[in-house]
């Protein structure tokens, strides 16, 4: 056998997705036909262009002793400690020439080799395939030194006929990936880009008269609550499905009373699919999708999305996940509320699938295709506008649905994602429409609904979706006649996102808005040795995006965020409401399918926090949609004069296949009256001696009016007015955004670097008072600020007052006092917890008595930046004071400074000093999600004008 030397790499650059692979087919698993995982550790050798190297490195016999190894799957750049190049993050901008199909001389290129031997007991009848899930972006394949053939379409299942190649005993498997190829232009996706075998490898016995490719049609009528299962087989035979008694010929449907298969109740039936060579296995879900009465509705009802977009991540392995970790997604999609997935932005690994379908999650399943940089030429030479690459694109939009036409979970095929619009795009949608009608079509980039099923957008702000969901947005005949979705929304990049619970409470309102998909599921950050998490620019990228790749409600290492604590709360498939007054409790049943007989209900009542009595509530096993009112009993007296609260929980009844009985679905507090007040009587007078001043437990600095200390307790930096916080990325905004980002605004007003000039300390018969004007250099705008102390004998009131001076355009970051105290650990507060809130993030912030330490009211963003306030703090004990709040405050503590805070791009930048820093706030300005969406809207605005609030503090020691 003679293999070229000289080796040709035309390929690489060819608009076209390849050759010699077989056409695309159902992705299963057989029952019987064996299978070889070719898995594990490969040779690799890396050459800098894409013909370094000839092809003799695929010939038998040649001895790749001395080169290095990877584990396949897996990407070579996140291998080898650097030695094998790094990751490339950018957004959208393609990181070579824009130059189509061209792609750089310099192309990393990675050739893979893998000698196995064939298990002895392999059959010798019938043939073999051999099967790559996913290699970026494109690759050449030998087999024992003959050539299979070369494909692209990186996230797609690619198979060669092998059968005649195989050898007893061992074979060779050479693989050649080229980093950057024509393929590359198609897959412009908003993440790393990491080549190599990150997918799957494996060798599939095809026995004669073995399954070829498969279409289960499983249809559910609820009109009749029947189901009609036809399954199509290139390969005749028979289907059984034996809880239903069915045993058909392919081709033949048949129609018998099922359950059918919804998100909510993902029944699936197990059934067989026979051919004469080969058994496999079959779960078949009987669910009817439709578009109908300008809704998307399935078997009949109109569904809501509380969807996620999901990228595949995994801060190690990069895109290649194993089953376990997805399944840890799907678990905590479930445990959160969440009922959708948008596969962004390609198809994922074929077994996420498989987990959607049993555990019941809706599937936007997105085809591999994004030319998101042509944007920066106006879209001019757009691929999906040019019919030279439309056979890629239908190679695509085939590889995709016929790899994955047999999950019920997926509703919607998605053409891709920021792709512009073009001839190409509308050959994909009727190729689509055709092969597959019983399902539907989505597009964003569609505005006109051209090709799609649905009106989609991504980042529409709420009055304009409230304009769409009242159907007064226009736009053309058909998608005013269409449902509307956000495909994506709600930017959970760093802190954040706001502004969830408006969306939400829109979505519930509108019939046309059905529900949308929080971008993104998880950030994707890089563990890395010195930056803990490394983000887009730490790998020395020449061009790239920086932490815009970490916008996940779940942190790399799939802890959640408060971002998802709250997207839990606000999309609870149960309202509980209640007047705590009359003791009534308003349950609705927000579920599409299900009835709530899966939930168990307990109320509880807290007297300042602490649950003093609690119990179970019946409520009825309300159908979707339906409400009930539901008695609570009498609340416990009223003794101690607290603040009295009901909780009202719906836990699991029984354990499920993703959360154990018990597990807390949905929940609402509500208050039995007003919180009382603390009284305070101003009974002592400031007291001067010296330099000092006491009052009552404290002791002050006679001339700056400072606070020393409290009874035994020191006090490092005297509480004074702080209006300053580390923006968050949703502060900072995008750089695109037209609206005002009032992060950078703050920034060029100089609220980071606030002076304080002292006016005069005046110590009055019955208060300290210190008086203040607080304002950045160069700027008349200040805020003249009186700090008032006074004291009971025992405690310390102080009030603050601010009055805005000038001329204040911008809401203020936050409004509150900063001190220092020189130890603090344990944390314990009265008020909203467990985690972090902010005004437009505060749905899941309990009222109750929480307990932590310093550093666990930290929030660990990737990129550091303003986070764990706590809402609605009626006290908090730290380091030995004891703060009472009128009204109630923002509490935030943590062992660095603001400023330090700011400073840092990191975690690991982050270094404890010797002053535990807290900020208690009357209020704090809103998140929102200007990081790629609106700002927070304005009724959560931190508007600079007159205020006045107090706290009231005392020793615990
Ligand atoms: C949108 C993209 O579709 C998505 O992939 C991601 O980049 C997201 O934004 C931002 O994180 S495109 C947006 C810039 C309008």
């Amino acid at each position: 056998m003679s293999l070229r030397t000289t080796p040709s790499v035309d390929y690489v650059e060819d608009v076209s997705p390849g050759s010699g692979v077989l056409p695309p087919r159902a992705w299963y698993a057989s029952s019987d036909a064996r299978s070889l995982s070719l898995n594990g550790r490969w040779r690799f050798r890396l050459s800098a262009t894409a013909g370094a190297e000839d092809d003799s490195f695929a010939e038998e016999g040649h001895d790749a002793g001395t080169w290095a190894e990877v584990t396949v799957p897996g990407h070579w750049v996140l291998q080898g400690d650097g030695a094998f190049g790094s990751p490339i993050y950018t957004s959208h901008l393609y990181p070579f020439p824009v130059d189509p199909p061209y792609v750089p001389t310099e192309n990393p290129t990675g050739d893979h080799l893998r000698v196995f031997d064939l298990p002895s007991d392999w059959p010798s009848d019938g043939g073999a395939v051999l099967r790559f899930d996913g290699v970026e972006s494109c690759a050449r394949v030998w087999l024992n030194g003959t050539e299979l053939g070369e494909f692209k379409g990186s996230r797609l299942a690619h198979e060669f006929a092998v059968g005649e190649l195989l050898k007893p005993g061992r074979n060779v498997l050479a693989v050649r990936v080229h980093q950057w190829s024509a393929g590359s232009y198609l897959e412009d996706q908003d993440q790393w880009w990491l080549p190599g075998i990150f997918r799957d490898v494996t060798l599939l016995h095809r026995p004669a008269g073995g399954v070829g490719d498969f279409f289960v049609h499983a249809s559910y009528d609820h009109t009749t609550g029947e189901g009609t299962l036809r399954v199509d087989s290139d390969v005749a035979g028979r289907v059984t499905v034996p809880a239903l008694d069915i045993d058909v010929a392919t081709g033949e449907p048949v129609t018998v009373a099922v359950e059918p298969w919804t998100a909510e109740t993902p029944r699936l039936y197990d059934g067989v699919l026979a051919t004469d060579g080969e058994r496999v296995p079959l779960r078949i879900g009987f669910r009817t999708v439709a578009l109908e009465d300008g809704l998307i509705k399935v078997n009949g009802k109109a569904i809501l999305f509380r969807g996620v977009n999901r990228h595949e991540w995994h801060p190690e392995k990069g895109r290649a996940l194993d089953l376990e970790t997805m399944r840890e997604d799907v678990l905590l999609m479930k445990r959160h509320n969440l009922n959708a997935v948008r596969t962004s932005h390609y198809p994922p690994h074929p077994a996420f699938l498989d987990l959607c379908d049993e555990y019941g999650l809706w599937v936007i399943d997105e085809c591999d295709l994004e030319t998101h940089g042509f944007t920066e030429q106006d879209w001019r030479d757009n691929p999906v506008d040019d019919d030279r690459w439309t056979p890629a694109l239908l190679d695509r939009a085939a590889r995709m649905v016929e790899r994955d036409k047999n999950h019920p979970s997926i509703v919607f095929w998605s053409l891709g994602n920021e792709a512009g619009t073009g001839r190409g795009l509308t050959a994909m949608a009727e190729w689509i429409h055709g092969r597959d009608p019983e399902r539907l079509v989505h597009y964003e980039g569609d505005w006109n609904c051209r090709d799609t099923d649905v009106y989609s957008r991504m980042y529409a702000f709420h009055d304009e979706v409230e304009k769409i969901g009242r159907q007064l947005d226009g736009g053309t005949r058909k998608r005013r006649e269409l449902p509307f979705i956000q495909c994506e929304y709600a930017h959970a990049m760093g802190n954040g996102p706001g502004g969830l619970a408006d969306y939400q409470e829109l979505f519930e309102t509108y019939d046309r808005l059905q529900g949308g998909f929080v971008w993104e599921w998880i950030d994707h950050g890089v563990r890395h040795a010195e930056l803990g998490y490394a983000y887009g620019g730490d790998f020395g990228e020449e061009l790239h995006d920086g932490n815009f790749v970490c916008d996940g409600l779940v942190f790399p290492d799939r802890t959640p965020s408060p971002g998802l604590i709250e997207y839990k709360k606000v999309i609870e498939p149960v309202r509980i409401e209640g007047d705590g007054a009359d003791g009534t409790v308003h349950v609705t049943n927000k579920q599409d399918f299900a009835d709530l007989s899966a939930l168990a209900f307990e109320w509880s009542c807290q007297v300042d926090g602490e649950t003093v009595e609690s119990g179970s509530l019946a409520v009825p096993a309300l159908a979707p949609g339906e409400s009930a009112e539901v008695k609570l009993p009498e609340p416990p007296a009223d003794g101690r004069g607290g603040e009295r609260q009901w909780t009202v929980r719906a836990l699991l009844a029984d354990d499920t296949s993703w959360a154990a009985k018990g597990h807390v679905v949905a929940w609402g507090q509500f208050a039995v009256g007003a919180r009382p007040l603390p009284s305070f009587p101003a009974t002592d007078r400031p007291v001067p001696e010296g330099n000092r001043i006491t009052l009552g437990p404290a002791r002050f600095d006679a001339r700056t009016g400072a606070l020393l200390s409290i009874g035994g307790v020191e006090v490092g930096a005297t509480p004074r007015l702080d209006v300053w916080r580390a923006t968050t990325d949703n502060d900072d905004g995008a750089e695109w955004q037209t609206d005002t980002r009032f992060g950078v605004l703050w920034r060029t007003l100089g609220l980071h670097r606030m002076r304080h000039r002292l006016v005069s300390v005046e110590a009055g018969d019955d208060a300290l008072t210190v008086h203040t004007r607080v304002a950045p250099a160069a700027r008349e705008a200040g805020l003249d600020t009186v700090y008032r102390w006074t004291s009971d004998g025992e405690r310390l009131r102080l009030r603050v007052s601010v009055t805005p001076e000038g001329d204040w355009t911008v809401p203020l970051p936050r409004l509150g006092v900063r001190f220092g105290l020189p130890q603090a650990d344990v944390v314990e507060w009265f008020g909203g917890g467990p985690g972090e809130a902010y005004p437009d993030t505060a749905t899941a912030s309990m009222v109750g008595r929480w307990r932590s330490t310093v550093d666990g009211l930290q929030t660990p963003y990737v990129r550091p930046q303003e986070n764990g306030a706590r809402a609605d703090v009626r006290w908090v004990e730290l380091g030995g004071l004891r703060v009472e709040g009128e009204p109630e405050f923002w509490f935030t503590a943590r062992r660095w400074t603001t400023e330090q805070l700011d400073a840092a791009r990191h975690r690991t930048d982050l270094t404890a000093g010797d002053t535990v820093w807290v900020n208690l706030d009357h209020g704090l300005h809103g998140i929102g999600s200007q990081s790629c969406g609106p700002g927070p809207l304005p009724q959560y605005f931190l508007k600079a004008e007159p205020a006045e609030f107090s706290f009231v503090f005392s020793t615990t020691r």
